[in-house]
């Protein structure tokens, strides 16, 4: 397993729209390994592929909580096949947009397909933590960042405030 560097806005990979992994093999568990890995360090609770400049439709999440057992989880070519209507706000950040964050309102409730660690193919629920992070994540895989979910203008100042952290350090 390897720590990869985590792209930070205004990378231009970022953008990019990831493409779907034709087959879960060793070289793939590879690298959902090494994002894991990767997560795991920044600290965060989810990383898409993109983030560390692979354009695959992969992620990786983790929503144990402090003191619990770890709980990794992988989705490879994820999807949604159903959304509330209902809508819930939630306080997101980002390891590509360190130190901001900012409420961004998604559907509270989704229903999911995707293929696991093992390239089974699962049907699930999501709520709550899960629902706001899987969405955050697979709009990652459409070159989508939770600040393009902001007005104009606090998506300017959270750019600007990442590229002066970065002068800095
Ligand atoms: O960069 C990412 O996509 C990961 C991001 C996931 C996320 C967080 C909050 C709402 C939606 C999606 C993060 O992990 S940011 C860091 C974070 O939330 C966290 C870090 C350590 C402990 C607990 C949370
Ligand atoms: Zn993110």
């Amino acid at each position: 397993m390897a720590l990869r560097e985590i792209l930070v806005v205004p990378d231009a990979r970022l953008k990019q729209v990831s493409q779907p992994v034709a087959t879960v093999d060793d070289d793939l568990r590879a690298l959902m390994d090494d994002m894991l890995e990767t997560m795991y360090a920044a600290p965060g609770i989810g990383l898409a592929a993109i983030q560390i400049g692979v354009p695959k439709r992969v992620i990786v999440m983790d929503l144990a909580r402090e003191g619990e057992d770890r709980q990794p989880r992988y989705f490879v070519n994820p999807e949604i096949l159903w959304a509330s209507d209902d809508t819930a706000p939630y306080e997101e950040g980002c390891l590509s947009v360190p130190e901001i964050y900012d409420e961004v309102e998604r559907p509270a409730r989704v229903k999911l397909r995707y293929l696991n660690y093992k390239g089974e193919q699962i049907e699930e629920d999501a709520e709550g933590l899960f629902a706001v992070c899987i969405q955050h994540e697979m709009d990652h895989l459409d070159g989508v960042l939770f600040i393009d979910h902001l007005s104009r203008l606090k998506r300017e100042q959270a750019i600007k405030k990442v590229k002066k952290q970065a002068k800095a350090a």
